[in-house]
């Protein structure tokens, strides 16, 4: 029974935060041997029944020396539900509403509660293409609309396998800006916006998009507005009504940002919680 247990245990991963937190993480072995997404209450007995024999053997194993620190807290935790994947969430919205403050943050909150998680940003400067864009953005090269509208929509397609990796290993993406971006603002300078979908078609499609809204004024507030190509309130506006015809209630959810960082936080981690407990599908879907 003992060695039942040990090998079954072995298919796990444990990631240990602060001292006495203990996660178990789905791995690819279990995905296949449990079909519902919840921690049985006999595995949960099991599990405890491993670490109290662990806790009286004399193996100098730091996994074992993590048994005496198991206590009701810690088995009810590894009750909850663990989710299928990883959750594709992004958040969008006009300029300085507060996206980049905010996902940095959801993932350090995420990640103290035990839900590995990774930021990601685009346009993602680092790349070649990425390159290209900030060019732009800073007004140092010009591009006409459609070349600089592809070079944006390649800068996702360049990130899209890394992205669905860490997804199927179980890491929650926040996503800084994402397709809607690319078609809110090419179209909000006159292109077609099914000409600028199209080429975003076949990307992840995400299982949460948080739209942050504030009023003109409000934004006009916020630091660093007008230093970069596009920062123009009245362009702004038109964005935003760009926003309003991608909208899909489905899967999009209207946050008011004019408030204060704390508040806004509290309300985004709420929802991405509720998106990370609520995968039922373990795999994505696409654009459009
Ligand atoms: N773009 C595009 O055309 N096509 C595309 O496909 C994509 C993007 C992906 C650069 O993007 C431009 O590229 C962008 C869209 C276009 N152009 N515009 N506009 P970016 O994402 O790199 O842009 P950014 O420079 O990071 O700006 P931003 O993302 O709009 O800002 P933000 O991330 O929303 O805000 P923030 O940097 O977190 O905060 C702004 C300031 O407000 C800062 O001083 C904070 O300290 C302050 N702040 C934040 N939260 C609060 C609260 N709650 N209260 C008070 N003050 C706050
Ligand atoms: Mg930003």
């Amino acid at each position: 029974m003992f060695n039942k247990i040990a090998n079954f245990l072995l298919n796990f991963q444990y990631s240990v935060k602060q001292s006495s937190t203990m996660c178990l993480h789905r791995s690819v072995t279990r995905r296949s041997l449990f079909a519902p997404n919840i921690v049985s209450f006999g595995f949960v007995l099991m599990v405890k029944q491993f670490l109290v024999e662990s806790a009286t053997s004399t193996s100098s194993n730091a996994r074992v020396k993590l048994a005496g620190k198991i206590g009701p807290t810690q088995i009810t935790s590894m009750c909850k539900k663990v989710p299928l994947r990883g959750a594709l969430i992004v958040l969008e919205g006009c300029d300085r509403s507060g996206k980049t403050t905010q996902c940095k943050n959801l993932v350090k909150a995420l990640e103290a509660n035990g839900r590995p998680a990774k930021y990601i940003n685009f346009p993602d400067r680092t790349t070649e293409c990425g390159g290209l864009i900030n060019s732009f953005l800073t007004n140092k090269k010009d591009f006409n609309d459609e070349t600089i509208h592809l070079l944006f929509t390649l800068n996702r397609w360049e990130a899209k396998n890394a992205m669905e990796i860490l997804l199927r290993d179980g890491v929650t993406l926040i996503v800084d800006r994402y397709s809607y971006s690319g078609v809110a603002f090419s179209a909000a300078k006159g292109l077609d916006l099914e000409w600028c979908k199209a080429p975003e078609a076949g990307l992840l499609k995400p299982d949460l998009v948080l739209l942050l809204t504030m009023t003109a004024s409000a934004i006009s507030k916020r630091g660093g507005f007008g230093d970069e190509r596009y920062e123009v309130p009245e362009f702004q506006q038109r964005v935003m009504k760009m926003y309003d015809q991608l909208k899909d209630d489905s899967y999009w959810t209207e946050i008011d940002a004019d408030k204060s960082f704390g508040a806004l936080h509290d309300e985004l981690l709420t929802h991405c919680n509720h998106a990370i407990d609520n995968i039922v599908n373990e795999k994505m879907d696409k654009l459009w």
